[in-house]
């Protein structure tokens, strides 16, 4: 079979010879039945029947992947997709830098893939039960749609971390496929993994913040197990990839669009200053100020992801050659890190102080600063929309210490400039830096429906271009 066709004969569509391989494939198929009942207890709510204008792939050749049709969302085509194999590929760091990439789970490392594999899964299913009730409350046609590409596709990288645990661990890994379906989003006794996935997604702005925020550590954390020495994760990360930049898309283009509509209303009633609260919400928009406080939320629940900052689990994955870090292969160095230093932003009796440490214990850190750039890169570009408008606000990322529940900075409280602050006066003030009660009640209240083919929420500007170029007034879901 080509690699690079998806055989879509079977129950379960891939590009690994499944047929091929009667022990996974019988695994898989037994585990499918199970992940429906997950879709449909947890998946959108209410649209399982409505016909969606979705994305599938149908060869994983960069240029010629994506197939749109109409589908219902419980029969779209999950399925195992890994990019090629790279001829003769190397491990790219680590202790065993320069040999062959590892075919099969090293013994050794074993306990340490199977951990990554099943936190990296763990995060798929919970951002799809996160946002489970937003189809309710979508602004129109064309982001109910978007919201629906993303929860399948969430669905699917779920299957890929499955396959993974199927092929290649044994009884553990039909156990570990099992819990991903019984642990559940934000639940008191079998919650998800990782804390930022626990939180809720109640509107539709936290879903755009979410998906350009949380998908990008996603985006991070798959671009270094891309670069695993265990080839077939970085095989399946690096397809994983192609689909997480729309992920990324959604969010950047969605806040975008609802500050080009808060502009647009400001401009038209002839509102100055971006601080007049009260005024610009009674014109249906979403205030700027308000805006900032859901990116302060998103953005210091995402950095948490990244785990502490000084790891030694970060530093034996690397040693193993299990996962590099953000473009590994780019980077001009030994890419063993043995006697290297990096600067690390850290506590220190009570005072944010910055310090060298060895690289190779620095690796989350570094992730994470390569991340907050690439945030960076996007907030540059909501703010030039402010810039055209000539709205004298700009938006920022707070400081790595603001509101942190892992790491250095856990321990303390610290504004968004990154002064630490006594637990009086973070009471005092977080209203100021994270979204109160009340502005989520007036977010909230801006949540109505909007189903009319071309037609959009009073809080955002549409989209400049349709999904696969389709006209302003297509009906990108027929709902039923
Ligand atoms: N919450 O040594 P440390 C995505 C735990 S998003 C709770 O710093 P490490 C997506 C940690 O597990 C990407 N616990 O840990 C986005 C450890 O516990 P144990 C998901 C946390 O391993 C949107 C202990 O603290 N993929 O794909 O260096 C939609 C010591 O910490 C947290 C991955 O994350 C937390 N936030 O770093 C859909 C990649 N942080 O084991 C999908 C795989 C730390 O000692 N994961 N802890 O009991 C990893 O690479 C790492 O496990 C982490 C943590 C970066 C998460």
């Amino acid at each position: 079979m080509n690699i690079m066709n998806v055989d879509y004969d079977g129950l379960i569509p891939n590009n690994v010879n499944l047929n091929g391989d009667p022990r996974v494939k019988a695994a898989l198929e037994k585990w499918h039945p199970g992940y429906l009942d997950w879709w449909n207890d947890m998946g959108p709510d209410g649209f399982q029947e409505s016909l969606v204008y979705l994305r599938t792939a149908v060869s994983v050749d960069p240029k010629g992947w994506a197939k749109f049709d109409y589908v219902k969302m419980p029969d779209y085509k999950w399925g195992i997709l890994l990019a090629p194999q790279a001829e003769e590929r190397k491990i790219p760091f680590g202790a065993h830098a320069g040999e062959k990439a590892w075919q099969e789970v090293p013994g050794e490392y074993r306990a340490m893939l199977r951990r990554l594999i099943v936190i990296q899964g763990d995060t798929e299913p919970a951002s799809v039960e996160q946002q489970r009730f937003l189809g309710k409350t979508a602004p129109s046609l064309y982001d109910m749609r978007n919201l629906f590409q993303v929860n399948v596709e969430e669905g699917r990288h779920l299957w890929a971390m499955v396959y993974l645990l199927q092929k290649y661990f044994g009884a553990d890994g039909r156990e570990e496929a099992e819990a991903l379906l019984q642990r559940r989003s934000g639940d008191e006794d079998t919650p998800r993994m990782l804390g930022a996935f626990n939180e809720e997604t109640p509107d539709w702005l936290s879903f755009f913040m979410f998906t350009f925020f949380t998908d990008r550590d996603g985006k991070m954390q798959l671009e270094a197990l891309a670069q695993s020495g265990f080839d077939p994760l970085s095989r399946t990360t690096r397809f994983m990839l192609t689909e997480e930049a729309h992920h990324m898309f959604v969010g950047e283009t969605g806040v975008g669009r609802t500050i080009e509509r808060t502009c647009q209303e400001m401009q038209k009633a002839g509102i100055e200053d971006p601080n007049d609260i009260e005024a610009v919400r009674k014109l249906g928009v979403i205030d700027l100020p308000t805006l900032q406080k859901k990116a302060n939320l998103h953005y210091s629940l995402t950095l948490d992801l990244f785990g502490n900052e000084i790891s030694t689990n970060a530093a034996s994955a690397f040693h193993a050659g299990i996962k590099g870090r953000y473009r590994e292969d780019k980077l001009d160095d030994d890419h063993k890190l043995e006697s290297s230093t990096y600067p690390v932003t850290r506590l220190k009796d009570g005072k944010v102080v910055v310090e060298d440490v060895p690289a190779l214990s620095a690796l989350n850190l570094r992730l994470r600063d390569d991340y907050v750039a690439d945030c960076q890169g996007g907030v540059s570009r909501w703010n030039k929309v402010l810039e055209k408008y000539n709205i004298k606000f700009q938006l920022k990322l707070p400081h790595v210490a603001f509101h942190r529940h892992i790491g250095e900075f856990s321990s303390v409280e610290a504004d968004v400039d990154g002064n630490i602050v006594s637990d009086d006066v973070w009471s005092k003030k977080k209203d100021e830096y994270l979204p109160s009660t009340s502005d989520r009640d007036f977010i909230e209240s801006l949540m109505k429906t909007e189903v009319e083919p071309g037609k959009f929420a009073s809080w955002i500007a549409p989209p400049k271009v349709g999904i696969d170029n389709k006209p302003g007034d297509f009906e990108y879901v027929k709902i039923a």
